[in-house]
């Protein structure tokens, strides 16, 4: 049986291989995503010719570190396909994620990609978005004690997010509020809620974005189910 560990490892190699020869492919970010990135980087030095458009730094370290030709996301006209892990799942593929600090870049490249493939292990397959997890806000530092009790008023638990006893900074400079919900009943009505405050950049709920998500399971298959 495989652990959540073991299952990121199956799904993300499982990822890797969906890739074709040619491909304009966005990389994402995390645990998940990581081991993707490392199976893919293997396929290239087996001679697979792709090109990554990557959603964080880290992933761009990784990736050119590993031999993956990287380019911007602004140098591509179309991806051809976006692989990414998430933190949480619900039945109709919508998502969560940001936890890894990464969700602007995210949504951007994902939203740019033909197909959208999510890897995740099956601990992350919810019946109710944000139950379990928080929802991470993306907010500019200006002003965003105001901007947390906006969210507030949304009918959250507001929390700025720390690293190292500093407010913890994203790729792009911003600070991120996670917005802990007792679970979200209307994704797509409090996703709209949520971008119209001014000093919101980007949230972490991803609706309707999703094609196909890709799931680890502890037996060593992977299961793959398509938005409908
Ligand atoms: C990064 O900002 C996130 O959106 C990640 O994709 C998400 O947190 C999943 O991470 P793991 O693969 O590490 O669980």
């Amino acid at each position: 049986m495989l652990d959540q560990d073991g299952q990121k490892r199956l799904v993300g190699r499982w990822a890797a291989d969906q890739v074709q020869d040619g491909m304009i492919v966005g990389l994402g970010t995390g645990s998940t995503a990581v081991w993707a990135v490392r199976a893919l980087a293997e396929r290239v030095q087996a001679g697979l010719r792709c090109t990554g458009v990557c959603t964080s730094l880290a992933t761009e370290a990784l990736a050119s570190s590993l031999g993956i030709p990287v380019a911007s996301l602004d140098d591509q006209a179309a991806l051809d396909l976006a692989i990414d892990g998430a933190d949480e799942v619900d039945p109709a593929l919508d998502l969560i994620k940001g936890l890894g600090g990464a969700l602007l870049r995210e949504k951007l490249v994902e939203l740019a990609a033909a197909r959208f493939l999510v890897i995740v292990d099956a601990g992350k397959l919810v019946e109710r978005l944000g139950v379990k997890v928080p929802l991470p806000v993306e907010v500019v530092p200006f002003g965003w004690r105001r901007t947390q009790e906006a969210l507030r008023a949304l009918g959250c638990t507001p929390a700025l997010r720390q690293a190292g006893g500093q407010p913890f900074l994203t790729d792009s400079r911003h600070y991120i509020v996670d917005c802990r919900f007792d679970g979200i009943a209307d994704a797509a009505a409090l996703s709209q809620r949520i971008k119209a405050l001014p000093g919101v950049i980007e949230h972490g709920l991803f609706v309707g974005m999703a094609t196909h998500v890709a799931i680890g399971q502890a037996d060593g298959t992977v299961a793959v189910r398509q938005r409908g």
